[in-house]
């Protein structure tokens, strides 16, 4: 699926330089192996062969990048020749030596592209890898073979199976390339590294032939023990179990029967629903980043930022900060707050550090960065302010007025709230062009959803730079307009009742949990209130009451459990008992006695429900409340909601997202679903006037991500 129609100019240029034909792609913004690029590597190499004067082959990528891999845009579309597989053999075949000079990104049917040339010498600052697995794809132009055959099947299998980009020491180490450059300047260095070869008569060096699996004991270790670990890792993916195929093949066939076996498994994956899915995702995570605001303006400098409040969110807020090497302030309004902020910070360095992801270095290089105050004029410098405070709206606009008088001129206010009125709070300053709300999830230095909460009066390049912000903080920034929840509490709310419903009308949640689970969520959602802790929704709904429709259908079971001082983890039971210290729960007799009397109050009936319709309720709800953000301007399109869902609500990537699911289940299917559930609650089943549009001129949701 083509979310982008940006007229494609690529060029593969050949220039004699002495008697290296040097080979330059240019296919703006990454070098994408598009088919343009693919003719002209094969007219390329065909040139050099017929000439007499060319001694060698040099291939280098214009712009930052070598080669990002195979065109993304073209997945899904028909296939135009010469195909990549093709192209790397073509490179091998040549019988005058081929050198790949890398810079910037090697990834994919770029490094493959590598693989097939004879000899490859990269420079530092560059990435290397084979990461179509996160695209739920393998390694489709012979990479599974070349690979296994130059570094081996245990150092082939970790690289395909992670993605994990390696630089060029590692790249080195592995045996991916022959050389690191002296210098950054890609072309001299491989040219250099050409006239050496020519010099030293040196031949075409063809990877099939490379002994990496001459040890057949160890490569039949590390497969098997790639196939023990991935099955239970991967759950639910198609294409790791298939990479390790493809390299029992390499292990076990001919080249040439193994880039059979290959292609075939690469089709296989091409066409399953998971490269849609995961193809959708990388694509979103990217659109999001562009709203009409950044669009139309610039980001502001981003140097210093303050956070006022050292609270967990505070502090996962501030650690997220020095990870992005920015200077960081908080404001605690005294001494021993300021104290307790600080150890917060402190606390989410040692925990990394007890994992062994963080060593004590690094946590005290981060601490050097910041800094904590009781004054706000301690802001006088800051480019940006989060607050992060108690969530309350007269504690928010005292510290927004402190900030109003402290704070320079162009400084971006913002608020992490997570329902108040952002609208309301900027009114309540001399500048409510400069404030928007950064809506971070916790822990705020993992999650890496961040939802940009635009008011009606915030100026674009306030937005701007927080988008900027988002990326400088790994992020995926997610526009929102201003309502309760944004876009995803507020969908949260909604499914999470289509659950509470399943439950009273005859489903346990422990049920619930193992279907949802069982679709591709990390937890269910009884699993996810017990994590984070049942009293937080619980306030949420007491705070609601005073507007909840009284027609609309309330479901007291959590209440019941939070009248019980039963929260989840935190205090040993919630609607699973933990033993001490456990993090995995047991369902709980005593809940489920809970759940038949309040059955019995409500005057339910309770029924049986498979999986399938526990989770048909479960997506109807959610896709259906996803139209409404998006029908609502709440989300610019429903690539944002499936961007938010996935980077912050435990949605499965390789589903693409609840409005790409929905679009691949059919929306007159999800249309038909809650139509019928509409027949016991027509309150809560109203379906969404977007859905019904859309179904009506038999459109779906992605029709609506490439008009935006
Ligand atoms: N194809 C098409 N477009 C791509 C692309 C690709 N491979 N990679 C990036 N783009 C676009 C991206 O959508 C964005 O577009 C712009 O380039 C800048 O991207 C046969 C089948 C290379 C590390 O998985 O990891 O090869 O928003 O914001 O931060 O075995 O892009 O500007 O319109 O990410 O500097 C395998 C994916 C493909 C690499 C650069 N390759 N790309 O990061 O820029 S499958 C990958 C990246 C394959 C073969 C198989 C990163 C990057 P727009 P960006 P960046």
């Amino acid at each position: 699926m083509t979310l982008l129609s940006a007229p494609e100019s690529a060029t593969v240029e050949h220039e004699l330089r002495g008697n290296i034909l040097v080979v330059t792609i240019d296919h703006a913004p990454v070098n994408a192996l598009n088919s343009v690029v693919r003719r002209g590597l094969i007219e390329a190499i065909d040139a050099a062969e017929v000439n007499p004067s060319v001694r060698a082959v040099l291939i280098v990528g214009a712009g930052r990048n070598f080669i990002a891999g195979a065109d993304i845009r073209e997945f899904g579309m028909p296939a135009q020749p010469p195909a990549l597989p093709d192209v790397c053999n073509r490179i091998e075949a040549c019988g005058k030596p081929v050198v790949a000079a890398i810079h910037g990104a090697a990834l994919g049917g770029g490094l493959e592209v590598a693989l097939a040339s004879h000899y490859r010498i990269v420079v530092e600052g560059a990435k290397l890898g084979l990461p179509e697995v996160q695209l739920g794809l393998l390694p489709g132009a012979g990479g599974t073979q070349r690979a296994t055959r130059l570094v081996g099947a245990e150092s082939a299998l970790s690289l395909m199976l992670s993605g994990r980009h390696v630089d060029a020491q590692e790249a080195l180490r592995l045996g991916l390339v022959d050389r690191v450059g002296q210098s950054a300047d890609v072309l001299n260095e491989g040219l250099a590294y050409a006239h050496e070869l020519i010099a030293t008569q040196a031949a075409p060096r063809r990877t099939r032939d490379a002994r990496g699996l001459a040890d057949q004991q160890a490569s039949a270790t590390a497969i098997a023990a790639a196939r023990a670990n991935t099955q239970k890792k991967t759950r639910g993916l198609l294409s790791p179990m298939k990479i390790i195929d493809c390299v029992a093949a390499a292990a076990n066939l001919s080249f040439e029967e193994g880039l059979r076996f290959e292609r075939e498994q690469f089709l296989e994956c091409a066409d399953s629903p998971q490269r849609a899915g995961l193809v959708h995702a990388f694509f979103a995570e990217r659109e999001v980043q562009k709203s009409p605001e950044t669009r139309a303006a610039r980001s502001r400098p981003i140097r210093s930022v303050g956070v006022v409040g050292g609270g967990t969110m505070g502090a996962g807020i501030a650690v997220a900060l020095l990870d992005a090497g920015l200077s960081v302030t908080m404001i605690e309004r005294d001494g021993d707050a300021l104290q307790r902020g600080r150890a917060h910070v402190e606390k989410v360095y040692d925990g990394l550090i007890g994992k062994g992801r963080l060593t004590q270095e690094t946590k005290a290089r981060a601490l050097q960065c910041f800094h904590g105050d009781t004054s706000y004029d301690a802001l006088a410098d800051a480019d940006i302010v989060i607050e992060a405070v108690f969530e309350d709206m007269a504690v928010k606009k005292a510290v927004f007025t402190e900030l109003d008088r402290a704070c320079k001129q162009g400084a971006v206010l913002a608020t992490n709230t997570s329902y108040l009125d952002i609208d309301e709070i900027a009114a309540s300053i001399s500048r409510p062009h400069d404030v928007l709300g950064l809506h971070f999830f916790s822990p705020a230095n993992i999650m890496k959803l961040l939802e940009v909460v635009v008011p009606p009066r915030v100026s674009a390049d306030v937005v701007a730079t927080a988008f900027d912000l988002a990326k400088k903080l790994r992020k995926v920034g997610v526009r929102a307009g201003v309502c309760d929840g944004f876009i995803g509490n507020r969908m949260l709310a909604v499914y999470r009742a289509a659950a509470d419903h399943l439950m009273e009308d005859g489903a346990s949640p422990y049920q619930i949990d193992k279907a949802v689970r069982d679709f591709g969520f990390p937890m269910g959602p009884y699993q996810v209130i017990d994590l984070a802790g049942g009293d937080i929704g619980w306030a949420a709904r007491k705070r609601r009451a005073l507007t909840r429709d009284p027609h609309a259908r309330y479901v007291r079971i959590s209440d019941e459990l939070c009248e019980r001082g039963w929260f989840g983890q935190k205090t040993g039971r919630g609607f699973y008992r933990y033993d001490e210290g456990a993090r995995i729960g047991k369902p709980d007799p005593e809940v489920e006695l809970i759940i038949a009397t309040e059955r019995e109050r409500a005057g339910v009936a309770p029924r049986v429900f498979s999986d399938e319709q526990i989770v048909r309720r479960y997506m109807a709800a959610m896709i259906n409340e996803g139209a409404n953000v998006v029908h609502d301007g709440i989300a610019l399109r429903p690539l944002d909601v499936d961007a938010t869902l996935i980077h912050g609500f435990g949605f499965p990537r390789y589903r693409g997202g609840p409005m790409h699911y929905a679009d691949t289940f059919g929306l007159d299917s999800v249309l038909a679903d809650i139509r019928e559930f509409a027949k016991d609650d027509p309150l809560f089943w109203r379906a969404s006037p977007l859905l019904v549009e859309l179904v009506a001129r038999g459109a779906n949701f992605a029709s609506l991500n490439r008009a935006a």
